[in-house]
């Protein structure tokens, strides 16, 4: 019998690895919503697994729970996330956001089982500009959509089809949200098993989401962790 596995084909080397996360993915922009950058792939293999199983093992979807918030300073498994925003992707922002410390003291954790989405909002005027959401384990669509005047946090689905975007977040991909993006726009997540995009179907499996934003000087912050149904 033949024992010529290639194992790196396989399983990818450390090599590959060092290579992925050296390089610079380019920040995608979209000229209609000015504000809305987005990284593919910005996270390796390697990081989106340390995030998933650190989720995993904080028990934060135990039971029933679908969504955790955690408030004030960030656990470190999450925090490094800000150095590698301003040491590699400081173009995702504009510097006003860059130059606050914390860049983030606030964390949304949603995890989506199969078909389940996210109703179509904007976030909180509580929170600061400057919200960057990082995709792992499946895909999705989210769809951004004019926002409407009572947009902020979570009304009735918002159907108005005229004027929306539908955009792809894979595993790994990175999308901030800030001026336009975050205040003019709503972005949601449509409940359903397979999404079309550009003729391609593309099915949805369970996907968890970290939702990293920065809470207003003086507002009250909550428990600094809470979990429960979306
Ligand atoms: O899951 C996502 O990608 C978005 C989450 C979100 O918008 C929220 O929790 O407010």
């Amino acid at each position: 019998m033949s024992n010529n596995i290639n194992w790196e084909d396989l399983f990818g080397s450390d090599d590959e690895e060092v290579e992925e996360r050296e390089i610079l993915k380019p920040i995608l922009t979209f000229d209609a919503i000015p504000g809305l950058r987005l990284i593919k792939q910005a996270l390796s293999h390697e990081e989106q697994m340390s995030l998933t199983h650190a989720l995993i093992d904080h028990n934060y979807f135990s039971g029933n729970a679908n969504q955790a918030m955690i408030f004030g300073e960030l656990p470190d498994f999450i925090n490094w996330i800000e150095h590698w925003v301003i040491d590699r992707y400081p173009g995702l922002y504009g510097q006003e956001i860059l130059n606050r410390k914390p860049l983030f003291d606030q964390a949304i954790l949603n995890m989506y089982k199969k078909g389940e989405g996210i109703t179509s909002h904007v976030d909180l005027l509580r929170f600061e500009d400057g919200i960057l959401i990082i995709s792992l384990m499946s895909s999705c669509i989210m769809t951004m959509r004019p926002a409407r005047k009572d947009a902020t946090s979570y009304h009735a689905e918002n159907t108005d089809d005229n004027n929306k975007f539908d955009i792809l977040l894979r595993p790994g991909d990175v999308l901030a949200l800030s001026k336009e993006a975050r205040y003019d726009w709503e972005h949601g997540i449509q409940s359903r098993l397979v999404d079309e995009i550009d003729g391609q179907q593309i099915e949805r499996g369970t996907r968890i989401s970290i939702t990293l934003r920065r809470l207003k000087h003086g507002e009250q912050e909550m428990q600094s962790i809470t979990t429960s149904e979306r």
